[in-house]
């Protein structure tokens, strides 16, 4: 049997970085995205290298739609049979109340996080569709269950993932695709890097005194998902650190 193709968003770091090394461990065909070249070419080699996976660098930015359009359409005829798509580029950018906050943040947020999700999931989905197999997994956010001081743009655009998720969920079930969220707590990742520019000082902090989760925590769950029978879907799955009962509330040392 040919193995299934997995196209992951997002995988030139954290989350989606983990993600590609499960499935390439477990002899899945890997469409690997992202803006990075480099780090996308990086991660196939060493892919290729430790588990003699085939993975396959797609260079776009998931807010270009024409960008994003292009790179599916002219996927080789041998890649073009996605199983699994993971919808996880995104970012938090800035954390400021909305009277002082940044409208190019926002811009950013919303069009990576929302926009972004939903050009991608409307170029792939098609194919699915009409080979009544495949599977989308959303990676949410706790942001997108709950509000937090100075979240106000995130965690709207995390609960639009949330509110999108069960919108395509309707609208695809009777073609036989899946649909899923895997909403994480806190990951230890470049997350808090790229949400505070580079301020390192400020970034760790955020990870200070209790244990995150590892991006390989939210792939394990992300690759549970994705290989249940066929008959069996995990609408929404929310995984937290153990130190961490909701969006403010953290057991620290
Ligand atoms: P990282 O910053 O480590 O990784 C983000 C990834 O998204 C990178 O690979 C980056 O690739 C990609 N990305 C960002 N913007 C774009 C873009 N415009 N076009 C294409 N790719 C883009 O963060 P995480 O791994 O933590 O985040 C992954 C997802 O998980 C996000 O959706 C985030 O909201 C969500 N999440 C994160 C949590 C956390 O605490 N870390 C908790 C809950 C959810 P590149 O820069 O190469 O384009
Ligand atoms: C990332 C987790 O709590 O920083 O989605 O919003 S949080």
């Amino acid at each position: 049997m040919d193995s299934k193709i997995v196209l992951i968003t997002g995988a030139t770091a954290g989350i989606g970085e983990a993600c590609a090394e499960k499935f390439a461990e477990n002899r899945y065909q890997l469409i690997i995205t992202g803006r990075r070249e480099e780090k996308l070419k990086k991660l196939a080699r060493r892919l290729e290298q430790e588990y003699k996976a085939i993975a396959l660098p797609l260079v776009f930015d998931v807010r270009n739609q024409k960008q994003v359009e292009n790179a599916i359409r002219e996927l080789p005829d041998n890649w073009k049979k996605i199983d699994v798509l993971v919808n996880n580029a995104g970012l938090a950018a800035g954390l400021n109340t909305v009277q002082e906050g940044q409208i190019s943040d926002w811009e950013q947020m919303i069009d990576t996080n929302i926009k972004g999700l939903l050009y991608v999931s409307r170029a792939v989905s098609p194919a699915m569709i009409e080979r009544k197999s495949g599977h989308i997994i959303n990676i949410g956010s706790i942001a997108g269950k709950e509000v937090y001081p100075r979240g106000n743009v995130y965690c709207s655009t995390k609960h639009a993932v949330d509110a999108l998720t069960k919108g395509m969920r309707l609208d695809m079930m009777k073609h036989g695709v899946r649909v899923s969220q895997v909403a994480p707590g806190a990951v230890e990742t470049e997350f808090s890097m790229v949400r505070f520019k580079g301020d390192r000082e400020r970034a760790e902090k955020v990870y200070d005194g209790y244990r995150p989760l590892q991006a390989s925590d939210v792939a394990e769950a992300v690759f549970w998902v994705a290989t249940l029978p066929d008959h069996v879907n995990v609408n929404d799955l929310l995984i937290m650190p153990t130190d961490q009962a909701n969006a403010t509330t953290f057991h620290k040392l």
